[in-house]
């Protein structure tokens, strides 16, 4: 995988200095949520660049995680940014009052794209706990696994800028933290037509009927 710009833009001198001062509790902290999480970790993918060292491309802060940004290298299919798009979601168990048997939520659970948009993610966490907003589907040759992943732990917010491919697809969006998923955590992101609706998506689909692999 390659990067074509080193995406540094935005990091200051100062975010530099106080990094360096930081980072070797960030490195405690994130080997702590690696421990917790690999057990738990569902079986649809391995994790294996976290534990290689997230192939370069994860920015990480005080306030959370972003892996796998692309702000600027566009898909084989696009010849252009289609357009740029803003989501704002915020995550936390308040979410989850108005789906009975869900114990955790997102305040959306679908969005709307074109395809070749720019999507810039501004996820916040009105919860003590950790959350994730991570994507899944998107083209592996620029995607390790085919992710793209923002993570807050406790109430703070992070932005995080991906692109998607020209073709019509319904991708999955969930919090991967053990039952958060299951237990409210799943939306989706539609782009252009999309591919129908995932399942058990809280206020848009059904759970999948028993014996269907639920994603
Ligand atoms: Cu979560």
């Amino acid at each position: 995988m390659q990067h074509k710009k080193i995406r540094q833009g935005s990091v200051t001198v100062g975010t530099v200095m106080a990094l360096g001062l930081q980072i070797a509790d960030v490195q405690a902290e994130q080997a702590a949520f690696k421990a917790e999480e690999m057990p738990a970790s569902h079986s649809g993918h391995d994790h294996k660049m976290m534990e290689g060292g997230c192939g370069g491309n994860m920015r990480m802060d005080m306030d959370g995680m972003v892996m796998y940004e692309n702000k600027d290298e566009l898909p084989k299919e696009c010849e252009e940014i289609s357009e740029d798009v803003n989501i704002e979601v915020r995550a936390g168990v308040k979410y989850s009052k108005d789906y009975p048997g869900t114990v955790f939520g997102f305040d959306q659970h679908q969005w709307t794209a074109k395809p070749c948009s720019r999507i810039t993610v501004n996820f916040i966490n009105d919860d003590d706990i950790r959350h994730q907003w991570m994507i899944h589907g998107l083209p592996r040759y620029m995607y390790p696994e085919g992710m793209f992943h923002l993570e807050v732990n406790g109430k703070k917010s992070i932005s995080g800028t991906f692109i998607v491919p020209s073709s019509h697809y319904t991708y999955l969006v969930h919090c991967d933290i053990a039952q958060h998923m299951e237990k409210g955590m799943k939306a989706q992101l539609v782009v252009g037509e999309g591919r129908g609706n995932l399942p058990s998506i809280p206020g848009i689909s059904a759970p999948a009927f028993r014996g269907q692999q639920v994603q």
